[in-house]
This record gives C-alpha cells, sequence and structure tokens, in this order.
C-alpha cells in the first residue's frame, strides 16, 4: 500500500455489514436466507410478481435510507483523496459510498435510491408512492421497476467498460466484503492481476475466494480498510 500508485477497490455487500445491512449470503440473517436470488432478483421473478419485487426492494431501499456508512466506506474516502489514482467499483446498490463522500463510484449493479420504468428503463430519482402497488411510469403509464441489474440482464456497458479498464491499470487491486459469486463482476480481480496488480482481499471469511496468491487480509472491513488507508498515507 506504501508504493502503491494506482489502486482500485471492488465493494461487495460485505462492507455494508458493519452498517447494519444485511449480506446476501449470510445463512441466517442474508437477503437471500428466506428467499432465492431468482425469486426475487430477475425480470422473470418482476414479471410474475412484481409487487412483491417492488416491496422487497422498498423495504431494502428504507433499511439502506436508514444505514449510515462505517469506517470501512470512510477509509475508502481516505485512500480515493490520498492516492496518486483511484477507482472504485461497487456491486453495491446501497449507496453508502456516495453519503461517505466517495466521488468515483462505479456502481456495476445500479442503484435502489432509483427506479426506472420497466418498458422503455428511463430513469426517475423521485416518483409518487401510491400505497400498495407498484407505481406507473409518470410518461408511459407501465410499471415502474428498481434501477438495478438482475440476473440475466446485462451490467451497464460503460460502468462495465470504465471497471475493466481501470482493473488493467492499477498496481493494487482491493477485493472488499465480496463472496466472488456473481459474474462478471467477480472475473475483474483475475484481469487486474493478469496486468499485473497485487490483489489484496479483505474479508471477514479466512476462506474467502479470490485470485491464487492473493494476500488475504482477514477481518472485518471497518478495521482493515483504516489500517490500509494508513499505510497508504506513510508512502514514502
Ligand atoms: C449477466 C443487484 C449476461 C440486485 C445483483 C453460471 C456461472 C457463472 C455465471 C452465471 C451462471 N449462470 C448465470 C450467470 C450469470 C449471473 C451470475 O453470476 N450468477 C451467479 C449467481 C452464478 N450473472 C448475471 O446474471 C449478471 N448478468 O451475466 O448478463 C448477459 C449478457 C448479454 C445480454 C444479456 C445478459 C448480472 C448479475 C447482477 C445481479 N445483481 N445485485 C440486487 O442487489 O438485488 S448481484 C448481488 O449479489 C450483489 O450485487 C452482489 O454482486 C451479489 C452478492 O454478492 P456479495 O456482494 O459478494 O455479497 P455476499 O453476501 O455474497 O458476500 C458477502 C461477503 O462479505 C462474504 O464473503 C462475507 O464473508 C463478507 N463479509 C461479511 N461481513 C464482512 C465481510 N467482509 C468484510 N467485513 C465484514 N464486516
Amino acid at each position: 500500500m506504501r508504493a502503491a500508485r494506482r489502486i482500485v477497490a471492488m465493494t461487495g455487500a460485505g462492507i455494508s455489514a458493519e452498517s447494519g445491512l444485511p449480506t446476501f449470503r449470510d445463512a441466517q440473517t442474508g437477503l437471500w436466507a428466506k428467499f432465492k436470488p431468482e425469486d426475487l432478483a430477475t425480470p422473470e421473478a418482476f414479471a410474475k410478481r412484481p409487487q412483491r419485487v417492488w416491496d422487497w426492494y422498498a423495504h431494502r431501499r428504507v433499511m439502506a435510507r436508514d444505514a449510515q456508512p462505517n469506517a470501512g466506506h470512510r477509509a475508502l474516502v481516505d485512500i480515493e483523496r490520498a492516492a496518486e489514482s483511484f477507482v472504485l467499483i461497487t456491486q453495491n446498490v446501497d449507496g453508502l459510498h456516495q453519503r461517505a463522500g466517495s466521488q468515483t463510484t462505479i456502481e456495476l449493479h445500479g442503484n435502489i435510491h432509483h427506479v426506472k420504468c420497466s418498458r422503455d428503463g428511463e430513469r426517475f430519482s423521485e416518483w409518487a408512492e401510491t400505497g400498495d402497488s407498484v407505481p406507473p411510469c409518470p410518461r408511459c403509464g407501465a410499471l415502474l421497476r428498481p434501477d438495478v441489474v438482475w440476473f440475466g440482464e446485462r451490467l451497464p456497458p460503460d460502468a462495465l467498460d470504465a471497471a475493466a479498464e481501470a482493473a488493467q491499470n492499477c498496481d493494487v487491486y482491493l477485493v472488499i466484503g465480496t463472496s466472488g459469486q456473481v459474474q462478471p463482476a467477480a472475473s475483474l480481480a483475475r484481469v487486474a492481476q493478469d496486468a499485473g496488480a497485487i490483489v489484496i482481499v479483505v474479508n471477514a471469511d479466512p476462506n474467502a475466494v479470490g485470485p491464487s496468491n492473493a494476500i488475504h487480509a482477514v477481518g472485518p472491513a471497518g478495521s482493515i480498510l483504516p489500517m490500509l488507508a494508513q499505510a497508504h498515507r506513510m508512502r514514502a
């Protein structure tokens, strides 16, 4: 971290765990403990049960709004301010990185605080809630949907291109709080490593996945990331 000039961070649900937001795969509290992802986070699920999918995201949106960024989010802001070059890529849709002050946040999977028309994709950051039914698009009347990337949907091409470009041009690639199960986000660590970067996996789970010979910093992101930020500030 002392020698790093160009740093990229890839975050997953684990960085928001210490803000009280459930991750996806935690057995008991995980978002998917009760439902399977394909029952909620797919276009088919929305087509079949729009109200149930809308309500699940409305519930998560309230949790995200009530949550506060934690020391892990703030440490990434410190690194961004100190580094010669820094890019933050996130799989999270909770918006906590932006609230912590991160300036460059590539949201690979969208943002739960925005919605879009389910017919033509027009985005809205505000909409009129209609009590207990899925709100209609103010333009065309089709159902609104969360502005997130569901399974089977393409990632925003410009976001994915920017993330791949950053991964190919960094000295250190931090993989923070992610189980690395979801593609193509998970594959970027290998892209970085193949391009010569040192990969550091920051995860509370000692058995977290990462590319071979990645460095594993085991512990909560809220404790590890401030140490990495401190090391970078002491750079020669
Ligand atoms: C696409 C938004 C193609 C919505 C999400 C078979 C093989 C390989 C791939 C596939 C396959 N079948 C299908 C696919 C593709 C599929 C995929 O990857 N499926 C997986 C399940 C196998 N991918 C897609 O469908 C993607 N699109 O491929 O499109 C295409 C191409 C052309 C044209 C059309 C289509 C779209 C994927 C995006 C899905 N959307 N999110 C929402 O949020 O509801 S994914 C969602 O799940 C998250 O965004 C995130 O990406 C993922 C959850 O993972 P994590 O963030 O890692 O969270 P998790 O709970 O798993 O792990 C938490 C980690 O934190 C743990 O390791 C834990 O130890 C750690 N931790 C906990 N506490 C702490 C901590 N670490 C540090 N500190 C702590 N305190």
